[in-house]
């Protein structure tokens, strides 16, 4: 079996980094450098035409996108390990969560980011699409704390549904998003945090 894993520290990759920990499967990594254009050179843009991290390589098949990924390699390798639901309904409910977090979160956060960070020049932004958008991250925020009203995961047990939901989230905490009103939100993030997976991949970046 042969599973190559194209990062870059401090980006999308980290969500696959996180799930390839948890699974416990060996795999190569190869760091790439966005600054340097790594991911827009000819080679890699064969395996990802997007030009972008993550990017996987299956016993030679290319994969990309991290709700692809994360829901591929807990169907492929989570379910034994019981990190990944057997198909059937939480199956069901792993998915919703996980591409909830890549579209509906993603892109409020997007919109967010796009109208509010210091990086954009001022003069593409546009304060009421911001204000739009920062409402969206509070209602989508709202919405993962309700439902993890008492449930201590997701999806009843530790699934790479939390990993995913949760290491995207950690990206709102960094863009200083207001997590005050999100008490289970909280609670969720703390106890994912105590994983051993999660502790290595933050000591490492
Ligand atoms: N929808 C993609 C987004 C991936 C993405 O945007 N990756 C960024 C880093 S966060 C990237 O590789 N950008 C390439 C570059 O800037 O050269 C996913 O979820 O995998």
């Amino acid at each position: 079996m042969s599973l190559i894993f194209y990062y870059a520290p401090m980006s999308t990759a980290g969500i696959t980094h996180l799930v390839l920990e948890e699974l416990g499967v060996p795999y190569e990594k190869v760091k790439l450098d966005l600054k340097k254009g790594d991911t827009k050179k000819p080679e890699f843009l064969k395996l990802n035409p997007n030009g972008k991290v993550p990017t996987l390589v299956h016993d030679g098949v290319p994969l990309w996108e991290s709700a692809a990924l994360t829901m591929y390699l807990g169907e492929t390798f989570g379910v034994e390990k019981h990190l990944y639901p057997a198909p059937g309904t939480k199956r069901g409910e792993a998915m919703k969560w996980v591409v909830w977090t890549n579209v509906t979160l993603g892109d409020a956060v997007y919109r967010l980011a796009r109208n509010t960070m210091s990086w954009v020049p001022e003069e593409q932004q546009n304060a009421k699409a911001g204000e739009a958008a920062k409402k969206d991250v509070a209602d989508c925020l709202r919405i993962l704390d309700e439902a993890l009203e008492g449930r201590s995961y997701l999806v009843g047990e530790y699934t790479l549904a939390d990993t995913h939901v949760n290491s995207y989230t950690d990206w709102l905490r960094h863009m200083k998003v207001d997590f005050s009103p999100y008490a289970r939100l909280n609670a969720w993030s703390k106890r994912c945090a105590e994983r051993p997976a999660y502790k290595r991949v933050m000591a490492e970046t």
